[in-house]
């Protein structure tokens, strides 16, 4: 018997290529179905068509709403070479479609449009249009849908020759789907604008990376936002960094049961550290002397502690605190340059406090504690989507430095070192790589950061670490201040001095000394190196293994005792032993862990 005549439905808002699509279809006899102004441009160029309702028997309805929606359309696509779909078929007297053309109504050139109504919105909903993409692109095993006109010209020449190749049908479903998934976005995209309200759902940010770079904003796609904005107005940059630094302090706050803080600044940890109490030393370097009841919170030493490993690079932070936010922590933030800070609460006092800054303009965001991202997380970069699992390394004090490379006959590290390996640790989980941290008693001393090679990033780190311990000379502690001197100012002095670097004349060492009531002796280089041989016990982490010796040297000379990195250089042995040489425990961490 003859083969029953093929079947098209045509349903285009843009009418692009119609007509030659149409003159190719006919040209291969098929029987040419379409809506209303489908139907009326291929007639007006002379092709024989069909109204859809000629299979449906039912009128366009709702001015449009109802045009293509019908059993006599979608089981004619969807039914397979099925005996029992036949059936069904059959009894309708329903035939089966074989091409569906489809494009649909312009949703985002709309909603693109400035002071568009959500009427004018909700009218450019395409139903019937997804319905038929989606039925043709579901049942592609035996239908072909075209959604682009792009494509029209290399199916007609695929028909001429036969019939459409499996492959072609495979990928004009794939884009059928891809096409119809990016409409629902644009959909949701502009309700929840509009319903979600700002801040719930989604939220407006100022501008991008540089104020040149709008519209910006974040948003989840299908819950609300896990923060709430208590004060101010975040930045795209703020929110990098804090949502960096706020898993950072939770980790580290379970991993060693304390109190946690960061100091972020350009998405890399500037300090970060646990609540160990401090002494009267450390108060004068953090400048805290004078924070009243800091004894009793551990969250205020945990933030002195972070703000005080690396105070310049601290200018302007965003800090990340592990628990609900109390008065002697506000006061310290009060003091202090700072463009925001995340925390999964604050006591009303302490909020008070930190509304004050800035002119009111602070931005406080409540953290929800609960909140765990999804395992995969995406990204766009030039246009390309990348996709990764979540980094869910778990790094504990006594999980994650059990491997004792060298010396051989090492006791287990005390716990000390543990807490100290797990502090580094875990802040280079969240620091730009190449990353390396020094730490001591519960902090970060000197974190390098983004830097391409790695003893860059060590000597940087180390250099930051000495500068941390220079500090605490009794010459830079005894440091005697014009009156009216800014904290900043004194950071920066401070600065100077404990890097060896004032100049010995000229302008800058003017600027310099107008800081001081008495101007402090420089550090000869004698001095410097006396001292720095002082600091002993320091615990560093690298994010990857030590590619050469220079490293271990690197570290040995600021006083570290112990290193954790991950393995598998060509130069693991040499590094071994150059530890071993300088009395260094060499540490195995198994888990890379580059951060960008
Ligand atoms: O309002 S609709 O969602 N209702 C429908 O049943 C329907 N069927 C096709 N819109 C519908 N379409 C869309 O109409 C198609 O996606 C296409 O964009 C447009 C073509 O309409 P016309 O052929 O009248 O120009």
């Amino acid at each position: 018997s003859e083969k029953p005549q093929k079947i098209a439905i045509l349903s285009v808002y843009d009418k692009t290529g119609l007509l030659d699509l149409a003159k190719g279809l006919v040209k291969q006899n098929i029987r040419l179905l379409a809506s209303g102004g489908t139907a009326k441009l291929i007639r007006e160029g002379g092709f024989p068509v069909e109204d859809v309702s000629a299979i449906t028997k039912a009128p366009e309805m709702l001015s449009g709403r109802v045009k293509t929606l019908h059993p006599a359309v979608h089981a004619g696509i969807l039914a397979r070479d099925l005996a029992s779909d036949e059936k069904d078929l059959a009894e309708q007297n329903i035939n089966k479609v074989d091409y569906v053309i489809c494009n649909l109504y312009p949703f985002k050139d709309t909603v693109a449009k400035i002071n568009v109504t959500i009427p004018e919105a909700v009218e450019e909903i395409d139903i019937g249009g997804v319905t038929l993409i989606r039925a043709a692109a579901k049942n592609h095993t035996r239908v072909t849908i075209l959604s682009d006109p792009e494509d029209y010209h290399d199916f007609l020449q695929e028909l001429e020759k036969g019939e459409v190749t499996e492959k072609s049908r495979q990928l004009y479903a794939l884009k059928a789907f891809s096409h119809t998934a990016d409409y629902d976005n644009a959909i949701s995209d502009f309700f929840r604008k509009k319903y979600a309200g700002d801040g719930l759902q989604q939220l407006s940010l100022r501008y991008g990376a540089n104020p040149h770079q709008k519209p910006a904003s974040a948003f989840m796609a299908d819950r609300p936002l896990p923060f709430k904005v208590l004060a101010g107005a975040p930045g795209y940059i703020n929110l990098l960094d804090a949502l960096n630094a706020w898993p950072l302090v939770k980790e580290l706050s379970e991993a060693l049961d304390y109190p946690a803080a960061a100091s972020f600044k350009h998405v890399s940890p500037a300090g970060a550290a646990i609540g160990v109490p401090l002494n009267e030393l450390e108060k004068k370097v953090y400048m805290v002397e004078d924070i009243e009841g800091l004894e009793h919170s551990g969250l205020a030493q945990a933030y002195a502690r972070a703000r005080g490993a690396d105070r310049m690079s601290s200018f302007g932070d965003v800090i990340a605190l592990s628990h609900e936010v109390d008065v002697p922590t506000a006061k310290i933030i009060g003091k202090e340059v700072s463009d925001g800070i995340i925390a999964p609460g604050y006591q009303p006092e302490a909020l008070e406090i930190l509304r004050k800054k800035k002119g009111g303009k602070y931005l406080v965001l409540q953290m929800d504690r609960s909140y765990t991202p999804p395992m995969q997380e995406q990204r766009t970069v030039y246009g390309v989507n990348l996709v990764q699992a979540h980094n869910d390394a778990l790094i504990t004090p006594h999980n994650t430095f059990n491997t004792i490379i060298v010396p051989k006959d090492s006791p287990p590290l005390p716990d000390s070192a543990l807490r100290d390996l797990t502090v580094a640790t875990i802040a280079l989980k969240y620091t730009q790589s190449n990353s390396v941290c020094y730490a001591l008693n519960g902090q970060v001393i000197g974190l390098g950061a983004g830097q391409q090679s790695r003893i860059h990033c060590t000597r940087l780190a180390g250099d930051k670490a000495d500068n941390w311990w220079m500090r605490f000379h009794e010459r830079a502690l005894a440091v005697k201040w014009k009156k009216g001197t800014k904290r900043a100012d004194k950071s920066n002095a401070i600065d100077l001095l404990c890097s060896g670097i004032v100049p010995e004349f000229g302008a800058e060492r003017e600027d310099w000394e107008k800081n001081f009531e008495e101007v402090p002796k420089i550090f000869t280089p004698e001095e410097r190196k006396a001292w720095l041989g002082k600091l002993s016990e320091v615990a560093v982490s690298s994010d990857a293994f030590f590619p050469f010796t220079d490293n271990v040297y690197r570290v040995g000379r600021s006083g570290v005792k112990y290193i954790a990195a991950p393995t598998g250089s060509q130069n693991d042995q040499p590094c071994f032993e150059t530890a071993e040489k300088l009395g260094i425990t060499f540490v195995e961490q198994h888990i890379r862990l580059f951060h960008h």
